[in-house]
C-alpha cells in the first residue's frame, strides 16, 4: 500500500473511533500515524524536487500573502496595494507565479506576495498547490480572501493547515529534553485532559524512549503532535471578504459581524482597514527616533515587532550601536513619564519616542 492509501486507511478508522477517554490512546496513536506518514511524504516529494516552488526574495519589514481561491481577487488586491501590475482575469488561475509588491503604510515597507489560486488537494500538489504553500509558509501572515460568492473558508483552512502551518496560535507550550535513562517522564505545571499513559505513549511512537517531556498548557492532541513534529510553521492570519459590492444588502450584517473586514479590491472600499489590521496582524510598532534637541522622526519611523527593546532598536539601527550605547530616554506609551531614563531591556511600544545617549568613538 502506497503512503497515500495507508493515510487514507488510518483516517477513515480514526472517523470511525468515538471520542471518549477509553479510545484516547488509540486516537492519539492513529493521529500520530498520520502525521508521521505526512510527513515522511512531504520529505519524499521534496527529494523529486517536487516544492523547488518558486524563488521570492523575502524584502522590506515584513512580509504577506494573499491566499484564497482562484478568482476571489487577489492580483486585482496587490495592484490597489502596491505598484505591482500583477494580470487580472475573471477566469481562474490568471496568475500563474508569485507576484510580489511593496506597500508604504505607517512607515513600514510591508511586502506583499500575490500567489496562484489554491484548490482542494492543493496540499497534495493540486494546481501546483504544494510550490504555493511552500511560499507561503515563510510569511509573516497570512492573508485570507474570501469571496462572498463561494465563500469556502473551511476548504482553505484544510489546505493551509495540511502542510504543518498553524494558523493564529504560538508554538504549544512544552519542552522534551533527550535523556539518556529513565524512560519517558511526563510533567505538568497545568491540569491535563489528555493521560499521561497516552502521552508517553505518543512518546515512543515518535522515538523517544528516554525523555523528560514538561508541558506548561492544557492542550489536545493534535497540539502534542505538532509539538513533537518540526515542520511545524505558526503564523498569524486574517480573513478578509473581497468583493463587498457583490454581497447582498439582507446579508451585509451577518458578514459584517463574522468576518474582520469587508473590502473591495476593485472599488477601494475599506483599503486603509485593511492596512491597519495587516499592520496589527504582524505585530509591528513604530519607534521615533531623535536626536537631542531635535524633533522626532516621525516621516521615518524605526519599525519593530511587538515586544523588542531598546536593545533590538540599536541592533536594527545602522552602526555599531551596541558598543556606543551609555542610556536611552523614553517618551510615549512605553514611559511612564516624558523622557523617562530606561536601560537596554526596556520594551518598547508603538509610537514611542527614544532618544538614545551614544560614545563617541
Ligand atoms: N465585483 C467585484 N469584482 C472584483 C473585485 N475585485 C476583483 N474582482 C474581479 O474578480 C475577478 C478575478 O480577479 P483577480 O484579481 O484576477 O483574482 P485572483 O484571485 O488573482 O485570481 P487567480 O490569479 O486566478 O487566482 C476579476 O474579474 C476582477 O475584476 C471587487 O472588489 N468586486
Ligand atoms: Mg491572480
Amino acid at each position: 500500500m502506497g503512503i497515500e492509501d495507508r493515510i487514507q486507511s488510518l483516517e477513515e478508522k480514526l472517523q470511525k473511533t468515538p471520542k471518549n477517554k477509553a479510545t484516547e490512546k488509540e486516537r492519539g496513536r492513529l493521529k500520530s500515524q498520520i502525521a508521521q506518514l505526512k510527513e515522511e511524504k512531504q520529505k519524499k516529494q521534496k527529494g523529486t524536487g517536487d516544492t523547488s516552488g518558486y524563488a521570492v526574495e523575502k524584502k522590506g519589514d515584513a512580509t504577506v500573502a494573499l491566499v484564497g481561491f482562484p478568482s476571489v481577487g487577489k492580483s486585482s488586491l496587490l495592484n490597489k496595494l502596491t505598484n505591482a501590475e500583477s494580470d487580472v482575469g475573471h477566469y481562474e488561475f490568471t496568475t500563474l507565479d508569485v507576484n510580489p509588491g511593496m506597500m508604504k503604510h505607517k512607515g513600514a515597507n510591508i511586502q506583499i506576495l500575490d500567489v496562484p489560486g489554491l484548490i482542494g488537494g492543493a496540499a497534495d500538489g493540486r494546481g501546483g498547490g504544494k510550490q504555493v504553500l511552500s511560499v507561503v509558509r515563510n510569511v509573516d501572515l497570512i492573508l485570507i480572501l474570501l469571496d462572498p460568492e463561494e465563500m469556502r473558508e473551511e476548504e482553505i483552512k484544510k489546505e493551509v493547515y495540511e502542510v504543518g502551518i498553524r494558523m493564529n496560535s504560538g508554538p504549544p507550550d512544552m519542552k522534551v529534553e533527550k535523556t539518556g535513562r529513565g524512560g519517558v517522564k511526563i510533567s505538568s505545571t497545568v491540569d491535563l485532559d489528555i493521560d499521561d499513559e497516552t502521552l508517553k505513549d505518543l512518546m515512543h511512537q515518535n522515538g523517544y524512549v528516554n525523555a523528560n517531556v514538561t508541558i506548561r498548557e492544557n492542550m489536545d492532541l493534535d497540539r502534542f503532535i505538532d509539538g513533537l513534529m518540526d515542520n511545524r510553521r505558526y503564523i498569524p492570519a486574517v480573513d478578509v471578504v473581497n468583493k463587498e459590492d457583490l454581497i447582498e444588502s439582507d446579508k451585509r450584517e451577518e458578514y459584517e459581524e463574522e468576518y474582520g473586514l469587508l473590502i473591495s479590491a476593485e472599488n477601494g472600499t475599506n483599503l486603509d482597514e485593511l492596512k491597519d489590521l495587516m499592520f496589527e496582524g504582524l505585530g509591528l510598532i513604530r519607534v521615533y527616533m531623535k536626536e537631542k534637541g531635535d524633533e522626532p522622526d516621525k516621516d521615518e519611523p524605526l519599525i519593530l515587532r511587538e515586544g523588542s527593546t531598546v536593545e533590538d532598536a540599536l541592533d536594527n539601527l545602522p552602526g555599531d550601536m551596541r558598543e556606543r550605547f551609555k542610556k536611552a530616554t523614553v517618551t510615549g506609551p512605553s514611559s511612564k513619564f516624558p523622557n523617562q531614563k530606561v536601560g537596554e531591556e526596556h520594551e518598547l511600544r508603538d509610537e514611542d519616542i527614544l532618544e538614545l545617549n551614544l560614545r563617541h568613538i
